[in-house]
């Protein structure tokens, strides 16, 4: 008698895919559950392909500057892999200004974009949505680029564009999927997953940090965007005794309100009087920017020791004493295992740090006038509510939005950090999808929201929960604030015509309230967080009057202004 051979029935390791189906199986896959783009005749296979495996939500933005924007601020608050999908040419380039941002501020993204069939790429054939030099394109405005060959390098090219994205500095990375390559077939490996990879800093730098900590009496953090992920760590040594400050991108690094941080508010007199005091300070994740900095001319502490992922950025913007490359927390968790649970630091600077962030603030409130009612209601219920804070390039972020309304996390808080105007809309929507269950607020000029107003319809289309405050000066009011300081009030071109905003949001299907007068704005406020979905919350600023005292930009260093 002879046994009977086992059966054993298995799935082939590998089987044959449409490459479109490849993409979207990898980016669900490795977790991303949020698509936002632009369809096309060039990114038709992958977007058919999401669409019908049904794991990934795409978001359907009216234009490429929206869709990446929207991934950004995604990415930002979610924390994990923005995905923008583009095609082509015009579209490619169309996003680029939005994706400058993204570089700007280091978020995790991925940028697939497409090119014309293989035999007509690079070579100036005249091909519809050919741009010659797009890769050119997409290597400047990215921290890597790729493109895909052959439908068989998918899963590899894909694998090492997230992995750099998401690799400290992190960063936009382009992916270039040529339309004839979507539509190949090819065999690629079932089961797919990413691996990190994180900066191991060289052994025995941190001692000498630690050397610069035990001979200081008066040490202070900088903390940037590069130290969010750091907030424990940063909190623990303010805790031992330091004192800190903020980038606008490394807000709430420590709590905005910790009574020994000027939060943001790094730029003052006050501020700089401190700085002229301190005996130390630890720059984290933070380039240091031009207009947080009067381009580099403010005096900051000696010794000055700097921590960044970056390494061509050490003393790249000020001479530093130190510079440790390698990531922020676990070079600061290795600070904090090297020195006292109490520093021995001078017990004055504390309450001198809190009186000099308590007077900025005073000196803040001063400038805004009849705005201190807004600021104020704001202020009250950001940090409380957890509320995502969506900020565009206007006087009223530049002043009081960016610092004195207090986000309650680092990921909260989405702000145009390259001073592109126009982008608060989008990335509302971005924020709201990656934070469904608490209403994002969105402080917004009407300049700007003339630049991408077509994505309030998306917000509208997702029931994104957002409320858009628009502070419609009927101007680019920075703008004419400059050319009244500058240019004896020489108003050329800053006047804006704009839109009835009511009825624009009535046949956008946007519910709009104007605010006439700064009383009335607490309550609307929150009536506009109570309703679902998307509102629109107009301040006539017009009929309320100017801010007490007119900002006109940073004050700027030697090298011009920073704006
Ligand atoms: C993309 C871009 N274009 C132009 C500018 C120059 N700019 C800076 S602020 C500003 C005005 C913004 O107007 P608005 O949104 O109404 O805000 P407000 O200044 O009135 O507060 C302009 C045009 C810019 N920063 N970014």
């Amino acid at each position: 008698m002879t046994a009977a051979l086992p059966i054993s029935v298995h799935e082939p390791a590998v089987q044959e895919e449409p490459m479109g189906d490849i993409v979207a199986r990898f980016l669900a896959d490795i977790g991303v559950t949020t698509v936002f783009g632009v369809i096309s005749i060039h990114n038709m296979p992958v977007l058919d392909a999401i669409h019908r495996q049904q794991r990934i939500t795409f978001v359907p933005a009216r234009g490429e500057a929206g869709a990446m924007n929207m991934a950004d601020a995604y990415a930002r608050m979610a924390g994990s892999l923005g995905v923008v999908i583009t095609s082509t040419g015009t579209a490619a380039g169309a996003g680029a200004g939005a994706q400058v941002e993204a570089l700007t501020a280091g978020s995790p993204l991925l940028h697939i974009t497409t090119q014309v069939d293989r035999p007509f790429m690079d070579r100036d054939r005249a091909a519809i949505h050919d741009v010659p030099r797009q890769a050119g394109m997409l290597a400047a405005i990215s921290k890597g680029y790729y493109r895909i060959w052959e439908a068989r390098g998918t899963i590899g090219t894909l694998r090492a564009a997230a992995t750099l994205a998401l690799a400290a500095p992190r960063g936009p990375v382009s992916v270039e999927i040529p339309v004839d390559v979507q539509r190949e077939r090819a065999t690629v490996p079932r089961h797919i997953a990413l691996s990190r990879t994180a900066i191991v800093h060289p052994a025995g730098q941190v001692a000498l940090l630690a050397d610069l900590v035990g001979a200081a009496r008066r040490p202070m953090l900088w903390l940037g965007g590069g130290g969010r992920d750091a907030g424990a760590a940063a909190t623990e040594l303010v805790e031992r005794g330091f004192c800190a400050v903020t980038s606008t991108n490394g807000r709430a690094v420590v709590p905005e309100d910790h009574p020994r941080s000027l939060g943001a508010f790094n730029m003052t007199p006050q501020a700089q009087a401190i700085y002229r005091r301190a005996d130390l300070m630890i720059v984290v994740g933070s380039r240091l920017r031009g207009n947080e900095s009067l381009n580099n001319e403010m005096v900051l502490p000696a010794p000055l020791a700097q921590i960044d992922a970056d390494a061509g950025q050490g003393g790249r913007n000020y001479p530093v004493d130190l510079f440790i490359h390698g990531e922020a927390r676990p070079v600061l968790e290795e600070l904090l295992a090297l020195i006292p649970k109490k520093l021995n630091v001078d017990p004055g600077f504390g309450h001198e740090v809190s009186v000099a962030r308590a007077s900025s603030e005073g000196a803040l409130r001063e400038q805004l006038g009849p705005y201190q009612v807004v600021a104020d209601a704001l202020r009250e219920r950001v940090a409380a509510g957890a509320h995502p804070f969506v900020r565009d390039v206007t006087i009223s972020n530049s002043t009081f939005g960016n610092r004195y309304v207090a986000i309650a996390a680092p990921h909260l808080g989405v702000h145009a950090l390259g001073g592109g105007i126009g982008q608060g809309i989008a990335m509302a929507v971005g924020a709201a999808m990656a934070s469904p269950d608490r209403k994002t607020i969105a402080l917004i000029g009407d300049g700007g929201a003339m630049v991408n107003l077509s994505e309030l319809l998306t917000a509208v289309e997702e029931t994104a929960q957002i409320v858009f405050v628009l502070m419609n000066d009927k101007a680019y009011g920075v703008i004419r604030n400059i050319q009244d300081a500058q240019y004896r009030s020489h108003y050329a071109y800053s006047a804006l015509r704009t839109p009835d905003f009511a009825q624009l949001a009535q046949s956008f299907g946007l519910p709009h309230r104007r605010v006439s007068r700064v009383e009335d704005f607490a309550g609307a406020l929150d009536a506009a967080l109570a309703a679902p979905g998307p509102v629109l919350l107009e301040l006539d600023m017009t009929a309320i009057g100017p801010f007490g005292k007119s900002f006109s930009g940073p004050p700027a260093g030697a090298a011009g202004s920073a704006m």
